[in-house]
């Protein structure tokens, strides 16, 4: 068996709490081993960048150390303040500063040239998220023909977000070095497509791969999942009784990290819209929302945190009494057994984001439910994970808070009876593609698109001897 050589920014450290990237992954290279190398900051470097192994881990880790300048123009300026906010269709957000393209190509021309010793000529390269875009291309600069796959956690940007990046030639160069592009819907798919179509002139062909100007683009939908028996089996045991819940509150939950794309204000101002119409009836219900620090110097970051602290202060302010808080709001990392805890404790799980590329918190939310008494999925229409939960969950449009409100009700009031069916739904969707369907799915395209890449550059280079000789 190939072995498997992994790239993402973050590499599992055990240090911060993991983002949906690195749970994901971290599933797959503890099962199957290999090596992952990532990118790390180093306040102690000058200039050069350097390689550092971390061992302790079922798989081999490395990470190049990079000098605050190059890393913070690479990771908090290129990848964070242009490429985050355009993909996640908020140019209004763009930040865009002189040096940080230069410091992102060449963290990924240095990545490339710094591993490159560690590879073997039967490895399969997976390459993760929109940090590393152009590594294919430096390695392929440096001889690398290895099958080498991407994949896109972020939506995928529609063409008019594309028009506002200075570079959108190189887009295409990046991804057309990979022999496959993984994106986490069909939505992504159709917008790569219209992409390559209208900013690139391209066009599909019959075997599905998208020419555009001479180079070739091969791309389809793997949308990421969870280990779900893994999830239950913690929820199922956590106990919650030490956590301090008063156990006759109603709970809601919501777990995100504090990013504008997971829509924060609009969850809470939905829940403002609910007590606003419906405080007096039934049993009270508590918002608990973790909202996991995150990229804390970008500006963008600073100010979604002063609107969520003055939300909750007007929401509270308005609605709590002697003993009953409307919205508890932590905003620090809680550990991941007592999350699992928690969501099987609340009944409604709470996602809104305005976009994203599929939403982990959602499935994660569905396995650790109760089967036989089980909660219910309050999801945004503009999640990823939305595709595949729309077969159980309340769909709400997260810019609307009457949507919220409405569905927060809904839930509140739903018989036992519909909320089994719906569980058992996607409780069905999420365990049939699970975190190891996603990996093993796109690793055999993966090898299939590679063969065929060099079946076809075997019979280009007959070709050329027969004419030449
Ligand atoms: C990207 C895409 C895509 C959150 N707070 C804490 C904590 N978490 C864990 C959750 C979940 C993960 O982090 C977040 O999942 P998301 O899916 O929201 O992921 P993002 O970090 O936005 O990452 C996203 C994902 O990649 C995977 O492809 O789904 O669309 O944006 O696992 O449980 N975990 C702990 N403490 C916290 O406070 N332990």
């Amino acid at each position: 068996m190939s072995r498997l050589f992994v790239y993402s920014n973050r590499l599992p450290l055990g240090s911060n709490p993991s983002g949906g990237l690195v749970v994901a992954l971290g599933k797959t290279m503890d099962r199957q081993g290999g090596v992952w190398v990532g990118a790390k900051l180093d306040e102690t470097l000058c200039d050069n960048q350097t390689l550092h192994e971390y061992k302790g881990a079922a798989f081999e880790r490395h990470a190049l150390h990079l000098p605050p300048r190059e890393y913070n123009d690479y990771y908090l300026g290129y990848a964070n303040s242009v490429l985050w906010p355009l993909f996640h269709g908020r140019t209004d957000l763009l930040d865009v500063a002189d040096g940080q393209l230069d410091a992102y190509t060449s963290v990924n021309r240095k990545m490339a040239e710094a591993t490159r010793h560690l590879l073997k000529p039967d490895d399969v390269i997976w390459i993760h998220d929109y940090h590393f875009i152009p590594l294919a291309a430096e390695l392929r600069v440096l001889g690398v023909s290895n099958p080498i796959g991407f994949f896109l956690h972020t939506p995928f940007p529609s063409s008019a977000n594309v028009h506002a990046l200075t570079h959108k030639d190189r887009l295409l160069d990046w991804l057309s070095a990979y022999d496959l592009v993984g994106l986490q819907t069909q939505r992504d798919v159709s917008a790569l497509i219209e992409v390559c179509r209208t900013v690139f002139g391209g066009q599909m062909l019959s075997d599905g791969r998208i020419r555009c100007k001479g180079q070739d683009i091969r791309a389809a939908s793997f949308p990421i999942g969870i280990d779900v028996e893994k999830f239950r089996a913690i929820a199922e045991t956590c106990d919650t009784s030490g956590l301090n819940i008063d156990p006759q509150q109603k709970l809601m939950i919501g777990v995100d990290r504090l990013d504008y794309s997971k829509g924060l204000p609009h969850k809470f101002r939905g829940f403002q819209r609910y007590l606003q119409r419906h405080s007096g009836e039934g049993d009270r219900l508590t918002l608990l929302q973790i909202a996991s620090p995150t990229r804390e110097s970008v500006e963008a970051y600073q100010d979604i945190r002063k609107d969520l602290e003055q939300l909750t202060g007007e929401v509270n302010g308005a609605y709590a009494e002697l003993g009953y808080i409307p919205i508890q709001y932590i905003h620090r990392a809680v550990p991941r057994d007592d999350i699992a805890g928690l969501y099987r404790r609340a009944s409604i799980g709470l996602v809104t984001p305005l976009i994203d590329g599929m939403n982990l918190v959602a499935k994660e939310y569905v396995a650790a439910q109760d089967p036989d008494d089980p909660g219910v999925l309050v999801l945004s229409e503009a999640a990823g994970a939305a595709e595949q939960l729309k077969c159980g969950a309340l769909i709400i449009n997260p810019y609307d808070p009457s949507s919220v409100a409405g569905a927060i009700r809904e839930a509140i009031n739903m018989p036992l009876e519909e909320r089994v069916a719906r569980h058992h739904r996607m409780w069905n969707e999420i365990s049939r593609r699970d975190v190891y369907w996603w990996t093993e799915t796109f690793l055999e395209q993966l090898h299939r698109n590679a063969r065929d890449r060099r079946d076809r550059e075997a019979s280009l280079q007959d070709l050329e001897r027969a004419l030449s000789s």
